[in-house]
């Protein structure tokens, strides 16, 4: 097993958290390099595209959070073989991406007037559609897993997007949102979140 060093931002949740998960749960052992947000900016000039999530897999420094949640979840296990199942959970991971791409653009925005107005049209109007698909989506493949009936890395990424959504650090998204238009996807939410390899992770991070 090559040497895992995964650098992420020091909250939970987020486009590092699906990796820090799937690798919980596989229980494969990395190095969870949390970088603080306060000293993001001294140390982004080390990171390929000043971005994270970033990988490194013994000397090499990969990028790009899909493609990580996919290595990770073929080294756990949490990602399918059969290709038809792939292509589901890819799918749903890169309709996630689209969301998020929606909603980190309000996170520019200074003037709280203005960013309340954003906000408010995205929870009304994108949010909403991709809460409600997705909803949809999990309800035809039976209700419980996005893709080869089992939990793999699309079902991790909808679960840190519905614990964004539902944390209230989204400013002017009611957090009661997701419950309202996607039901399945708040129940798997909490199926996820009462696995006892998932609650003893955050009670250890969290006690931290
Ligand atoms: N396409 C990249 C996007 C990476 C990205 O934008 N990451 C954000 C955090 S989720 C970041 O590092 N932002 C820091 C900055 O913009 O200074 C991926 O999927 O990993």
């Amino acid at each position: 097993m090559p040497k895992l060093r995964l650098s992420y931002f020091d909250f939970n949740g987020g486009r590092g958290e699906v990796a820090r998960l799937a690798l919980t749960i596989g229980q494969i052992p990395f190095d969870d390099d949390r970088i603080p947000l306060a000293t993001w900016r001294s140390v982004r000039d080390q990171f390929p595209f000043r971005a994270l999530p970033v990988l490194q897999i013994d000397d090499e420094v990969i990028t790009q959070s899909n493609a990580i949640n996919r290595y990770v979840g073929r080294l756990t296990g949490l990602y399918p073989e059969d290709p038809i199942e792939a292509l589901r959970c890819d799918e749903v991971m890169d309709a996630i991406e689209d969301i998020l791409a929606q909603i980190v653009q309000t996170f520019g925005i200074d003037d709280e007037d203005a960013k309340r107005a954003a906000r408010q049209k995205l929870a009304e109007g994108p949010i909403s559609l991709y809460l409600t698909r997705l909803d949809e989506k999990l309800e035809e493949r039976g209700g419980q897993y996005f893709a080869d009936a089992r939990l793999t890395v699309a079902d991790l990424k909808v679960y840190t997007w519905i614990q964004h959504l539902r944390s209230g650090t989204l400013d002017h998204v009611p957090t009661d949102l997701a419950d309202r238009v996607a039901p399945h996807l708040v129940d798997q939410f909490e199926s996820i979140k009462s696995r006892p390899d998932i609650a003893a992770y955050y009670a250890g991070i969290n006690a931290t």
